[in-house]
């Protein structure tokens, strides 16, 4: 500590002294400062200053054993709980003098003191063990018979039995698939298990991330070598490689590679995953199995759900998890969701922006001082009555950019509304008498792009609070708008698009999205991407899809008759947003969304993974005028 503390003083000295030195402008072109620059000394803390770490093997009960790391606080004058997280992306770095800068779910925690712990789940880095995506959970459970939640039980049992200073209790925290576990760890919960956070936790493959509602995730299609490549030994460095697209378009990459079986070519049989995904391409017993929504009953331990609005990774997980606990269990359950993209809330931003919207500042610190860091304190140090002084659902809501406290989630003072989707892109609440249709030439050889920017991540994440206006001047997107709001109106839970819909082909996706359009006089800010304006600015508050062979049944797929009105419903994930007087509500509605989803060949085939270039053809889809979409609204 004191080193830094020298450290930053000697630096001050060093940039004051040069400063002096800095020659006049008319010599080199440089600026003399006048005074000197002020730096504030501040206290970086180091980690590896206030704990210890060690990495041990812990043995599971079918003898596998699961590597695990454990960061203690060097004051052993006290007793700490347990923090642990278990995941499969590795508890880098490796070795008992390397350190994580940051340890634990937030600083606060960190720098109080508590007994860290991260795992490597089976299968995956230093751990042994064969790893099993979204590994099914296992009920009744006898002999060395194992899945993530014996895996969880074991850890724990040897975590309280065998790590000093530990006080007996236990929380388990994770984003993403560490969220998955976290949630997992509820299942035959060890009695030290005290209180978990799922955080934008998966729930289901076949709804979160790779697949929603049936249709294939392209834009994912990268990642599965992370999950798809399987190791046979422990080991510390990655093993698995991702391919090259030769090019940083990404919707030309795969518009070149359509039908999909120009993607093999990349992948053999050792991506595991991507053979799955292939193999299972309707919601049969491998995913329903393991899905861990349906597992979530009488739960024991205190939660807390943590998700992003704009969260384009997981947000069936989260509400899901929510939503089941809070149904089928009577703990302490909580739910928090802000204006975050996918674990906004665990990096400390003090502006928090989603692509070209501004939300506030220093929301996620917040988060972590005055919500996070007092769940995990009730329950694994102080009183754990449930007293917690903290909401039931703690909500932002994205249109007013404030916070909100709710007794229930979705609140209880809703009432559901429709809103018609009519002729001449209008939408109201009045149901038209003319039984009319807006159609479109939907060509799978010329999708949607589901996003105007070229450069995108990893996975998808900006676009959710995209600007829609590229979409809504295309003929083959439907859109749908009321006229300017006189009233504010707020949508506090889920939506329900109710389309009757035909198509002349036998195949059809339906994507429908929920945008806020701002009023002209909209003033920009700096976060704001430069060919764009928040004038008349077409904001996305919501979208999903749908695979429509998947409407009537996830399990048991149909094809359309052609020209035949057919009813697709469509739930799209909660939302809390109010559209504000002077804006407009607009509904699009669209087959193709690219690359996104894969382009649906809009002729039915079982496998599309399967299907062949003439199986790909322009059809032209029908929205009969009496769609509408179900918002809920808070009265
Ligand atoms: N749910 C996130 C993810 C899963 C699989 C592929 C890519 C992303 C996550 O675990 O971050």
């Amino acid at each position: 500590m004191i080193f830094q503390r020298i450290y930053l003083f000697l630096l001050f000295i060093i940039a004051f002294s040069s400063c002096k030195s800095v020659d006049k402008p008319s010599d080199k072109g440089f600026k003399t400062i006048e005074k000197p620059a002020i730096v504030e000394v501040v206290d970086i803390y180091n980690p590896q200053d206030h704990y210890t770490k060690k990495e041990v093997m812990v043995e599971m009960r079918d003898g596998i054993k699961l590597h695990t790391t454990i960061y203690a606080p060097k004051d052993t004058s006290k007793t700490y709980p347990i923090l642990m997280m278990r995941t499969p992306y590795s508890c880098k770095p490796y070795g008992e003098d390397q350190f994580k800068s940051k340890i634990g779910p937030n600083k606060y925690l960190m720098e109080e003191g508590n007994i860290m712990v991260y795992q490597d789940v089976r299968g995956r880095w230093n751990s042994e063990g064969v790893y099993d995506n979204m590994r099914a959970y296992i009920p009744n459970k006898t002999g060395t018979q194992f899945d993530e939640a014996s895996d969880t039980y074991d850890t724990i049992e040897w975590l309280v039995n065998n790590v000093e200073n530990n006080n007996g209790n236990v929380g388990t925290y994770g984003i993403s698939y560490p969220g998955f576990y976290a949630t997992y760890s509820l299942l035959d919960a060890h009695p030290a298990l005290k209180a978990v956070s799922p955080q934008a936790c998966i729930g289901d493959f076949f709804f979160d991330d790779f697949i929603h509602n049936g249709a294939f995730l392209l834009s994912y299609w990268r990642a599965t070598a992370l999950f798809g490549a399987m190791k046979d030994e422990p080991t510390t460095e990655s093993w698995y490689s991702f391919p090259n697209f030769g090019t940083e378009d990404q919707h030309q990459f795969f518009l070149d590679h359509t039908p999909l079986s120009k993607l093999n070519k990349f992948y053999d049989s050792t991506n595991v995953f991507m053979e799955q995904i292939k193999t299972h391409v309707t919601y049969d017993e491998f995913w329903q199995s393991r899905g861990i929504i349906q597992h979530l009953k009488d739960i024991k331990p205190a939660t807390m759900v943590v998700g992003g609005l704009f969260d384009a990774e997981d947000l069936y997980g989260p509400f899901s998890t929510y939503k089941s606990i809070e149904k089928h269990s009577d703990n302490y359950n909580t739910v928090v969701f802000g204006p975050w993209s996918h674990g906004d809330w665990a990096r400390g931003s003090e502006r928090q922006v989603v692509g070209n919207i501004y939300f506030g500042d220093e929301l996620s610190d917040d988060f972590q001082k005055n919500v996070e860091t007092k769940f995990f304190n009730h329950f694994l140090k102080g009183e754990a009555t449930g007293e917690t002084g903290l909401p039931e659902a703690y909500m932002f809501n994205t249109g007013t950019k404030t916070w909100e406290s709710f007794d229930t989630w979705p609140p209880q003072n809703t009432t559901k509304e429709n809103y018609y989707m009519q002729p001449y892109e209008r939408l109201t609440q009045l149901p038209n008498k003319m039984y009319a249709a807006s159609e479109f030439v939907s060509d799978p050889k010329k999708p949607v792009p589901y996003t105007e920017d070229i450069k995108v991540g990893f996975t998808p994440r900006k676009f959710m609070t995209d600007d829609q206006r590229f979409s809504s001047r295309r003929p083959d997107v439907l859109t749908f708008e009321t006229e300017v709001l006189e009233n504010d109106v707020t949508l506090a839970g889920d939506i329900l698009a109710k389309l009757n819909v035909s198509t002349t082909g036998t195949a059809a996706d339906w994507i429908v999205k929920v945008i806020d359009v701002f009023p002209s006089d909209t003033k920009n800010t700096a976060d704001v991407q430069d060919h764009l304006k928040l004038s008349n600015y077409h904001m996305m508050v919501r979208s999903e899809v749908l695979r429509g062979r998947f409407r009537n049944s996830m399990s048991q797929p149909e094809p359309f008759v052609p020209n035949e009105k057919t009813a697709v419903n469509l739930k799209l994930q909660d939302v809390f947003h109010t559209f504000k007087k002077g804006h407009k509500i607009q509904v699009q509605v669209q087959s193709t969304f690219f690359p996104y989803i894969d382009a649906n060949p809009q002729t039915y085939v079982d496998n599309i993974f399967e299907a062949k270039e003439s199986d790909f053809k322009k059809q032209t889809h029908k929205v009969f005028n009496d769609s509408s979409i179900e918002f809920t609204v808070l009265k």
